[in-house]
């Protein structure tokens, strides 16, 4: 089953969007695989933006995501990575629609409160960067066979 790495970022969780996020991935039918409360080393956090290395917003974005706790999941279902883009929103949160998450709480590029990964490719590479294998758990949710025909 297909898996994607979520990332509630230092503005979600100081603003108290924690519930509100997690809610809307499991109100979806994703099921929780991975979830830590945690701060970031300026190193994962280098690794983790590791593609805009070179671009001029990649200092603060590092300072940015090691300024204060975040929290970690990793979601599963058919079609989470997709599915998630979509349920979070534009990058640009002015740009994000309404009932996205951006859409709703945020105005700003470099507060966009949360990430999640951009392909299935990119989801496997940052899960294995952000939990070890220990971490996540497989299980049957129930309620799988009124989410799926
Ligand atoms: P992430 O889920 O954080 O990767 O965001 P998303 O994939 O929607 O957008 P990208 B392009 O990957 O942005 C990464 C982070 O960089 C910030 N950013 C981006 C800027 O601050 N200025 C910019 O001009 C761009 C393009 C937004 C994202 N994170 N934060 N915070
Ligand atoms: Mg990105």
């Amino acid at each position: 089953m297909e898996r994607t790495f979520i990332m509630i970022k230092p503005d979600g969780v100081q603003r108290g969007l924690v519930g509100e996020v997690i809610g809307r991935f499991e109100a979806k039918g994703f099921t929780l695989v991975g979830l830590k409360f945690m701060s970031v080393s300026k190193e994962l956090a280098e690794e983790h933006y590791d593609v805009h290395k070179e671009r001029p917003f990649f200092g603060s974005l590092v300072e940015f995501i090691s300024s204060s706790p975040v929290v970690a999941m990793v979601w599963e279902g058919e079609g989470v990575v997709a599915s998630a883009r979509k349920i979070i929103g534009a990058t640009n949160p002015l740009s994000a629609e309404p009932g996205t998450i951006r859409g709703d709480f945020g105005v700003s590029v470099g507060r966009n409160l949360i990430h999640g990964s951009d392909a299935i490719e990119t989801a496997q590479k940052e899960i294995s960067l952000w939990f070890n294998e220990k971490e996540l758990v497989t299980w049957q949710p129930t309620v799988k066979t009124w989410l799926y025909e």
